[in-house]
């Protein structure tokens, strides 16, 4: 089976974590798809996405007579059409050990997410040497937060890194994709990093597909209007 005629629902670029994890899905399938763009914050936002998506909410990949929402169930089919491309690695362990890691992106981190929106095209000050972000990581859960995702990366890429700077050495994968997002956080509201994480969060943007969405996003907040993209939320 082929991916003729998918089509994949994202929300608007500079902001939509998960559409950007779900598009970075639907790339590193190689398979053909159309993302179709739905902005969450038109008066009619609300309906369209009730008409679009069972779940009401987005990403949702259309193939085959299915509406699949969901990232991780999203990378799912797209693996099993296109079992050994670049979603997951090829061998079973190191497979197990980057379901683990998207998973524990997906089901963590909460206050961690919800202190520090992604914003594509923001950057937080530092003024004077001093960062204005400490109120938002001095929020309670925060600090826990930002240490368990390095310590994540860390032993990751300790047990299945060498050769690379992605989770599972040389190739970008969808566990790294998930974390592409963190990654973003961190840069925009410049949360101190080990040189480690540091340098594991700079290859993870710095990768041609996570570059291509950024890109995008900053044509999109050209196209309308950088400083009220940047100003949100
Ligand atoms: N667990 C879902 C989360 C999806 C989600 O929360 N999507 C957001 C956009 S990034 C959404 O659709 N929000 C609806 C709204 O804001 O009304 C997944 O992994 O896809």
């Amino acid at each position: 089976m082929t991916g003729g005629g998918m089509r994949l629902v994202i929300g608007a670029k500079w902001s939509s974590t998960w559409t950007m994890r779900g598009w970075l899905a639907c790339r590193l399938s190689g398979l053909p798809f159309e993302a179709e763009t739905l902005f969450l914050s038109r008066p009619d936002s609300k309906a369209r996405l009730a008409e679009v998506s069972p779940t009401g909410l987005i990403p949702v990949l259309f193939h085959d007579g299915l509406a699949i929402t969901d990232t991780l169930a999203i990378a799912e089919y797209l693996w099993e059409l296109a079992p050994g491309c670049d979603i997951w690695p090829a061998e079973r362990g190191a497979r197990a050990a980057a379901r683990s890691s998207a998973a524990e992106m997906h089901a963590h981190f909460a206050e961690l997410r919800a202190a520090l929106p992604m914003n594509l095209v923001k950057r937080w000050p530092i003024r004077d040497g001093i960062p204005s972000n400490a109120k938002l990581l001095g929020r309670p859960g925060v600090e826990g937060q930002v240490a368990r995702v390095q310590e994540s990366w860390r032993g990751t890429r300790a047990r299945w890194g060498a050769g690379g700077p992605f989770l599972f050495g040389a190739r970008f994968g969808f566990a790294d994709a998930m974390w592409a997002p963190m990654a973003s956080r961190f840069r925009t509201y410049s949360v101190p990093l080990a040189p480690d994480a540091q340098a594991y969060a700079d290859a993870v943007l710095g990768h041609p597909l996570v570059r291509e969405w950024v890109e995008g996003a900053e044509a999109q907040a050209r196209e309308i209007g950088w400083e009220a993209c940047a100003a949100w939320p």
